[in-house]
């Protein structure tokens, strides 16, 4: 790692922040503005089934408000904790305008479904990969909130498909798996590509700054 011109510690990335940074400005990052890592296809990680949630304490909470604001920060309109490597039964969805009204799901099962819709859907875990998926148009679906009441809530259209995208998440489950083989491995290969290539620039990164 190199050092900052003052000697007091680790010299600062260069800005933008590209790739993998040094674990200490990771650490910052997170402490400061709680913006957590997204995981990204084909990690295996993406693939765990969530354990339902039974503390409704304060680490909870804090996993609540850090995935807010890594959904608002990515942007999107949701976000399963497995994406951010917690491994809970814990969604945040968002699909205001004015993104001020979000709707938080914990332990959330769904207890009826109708009709169909086929949306282009995206995901935060595929970059870049939009396809149409056909799900339920209207769902009623029953959860937890951050203090364990338990509610229901009947949601359609581009609610109810993301609630079900989310819960996906949680069962391991990624919008990619339904679409064909042959697509999914060429966004599995393209996505590795981009993954090396970016860790390959922050190597470069590190040495030019050793070099200095
Ligand atoms: O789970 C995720 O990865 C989030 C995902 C949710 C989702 C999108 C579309 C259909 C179903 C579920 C996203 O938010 S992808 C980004 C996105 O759709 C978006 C971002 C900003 C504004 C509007 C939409
Ligand atoms: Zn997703």
């Amino acid at each position: 790692m190199s050092s900052c011109a003052l000697g007091h510690g680790p010299a600062l990335p260069p800005w933008p922040f590209q790739g993998p940074l040094e674990p200490v400005f990771a650490a910052a990052i997170e402490v400061f503005m709680a913006i957590r890592t997204i995981l990204e296809f084909p990690d295996p990680r993406l693939r765990t089934r969530a354990q339902t949630v039974a503390r409704f304490d304060a680490d909870l909470h804090r996993i609540i408000d850090d995935m807010l604001e890594t959904m608002y920060a990515a942007p999107g309109i949701g976000l399963a904790a497995t994406q951010v490597d917690v491994h809970q039964r814990l969604v945040v969805i968002d699909i205001s305008a004015d993104r001020a009204d979000p709707l938080i799901l914990i332990n959330p099962e769904i207890l009826t479904r109708e009709g169909e819709i086929a949306t282009e859907e995206g995901c935060l875990s595929v970059p870049g990969y939009y396809d149409e998926v056909k799900r339920a148009s209207r769902i009623r679906v029953r959860a937890q909130d951050r203090d364990g009441n338990v509610f229901e809530r009947d949601c359609a259209d581009l609610l109810a498909v993301c609630v079900q995208h989310e819960m996906d998440h949680i069962e391991g489950k990624l919008f990619v798996d339904y679409i064909s083989s042959l697509k999914r491995e060429r966004v599995r290969k393209k996505l590795e590509k981009e993954r090396k290539d970016r860790a390959a620039r922050a190597s470069t990164a590190r040495e030019s700054r050793r070099a200095l």
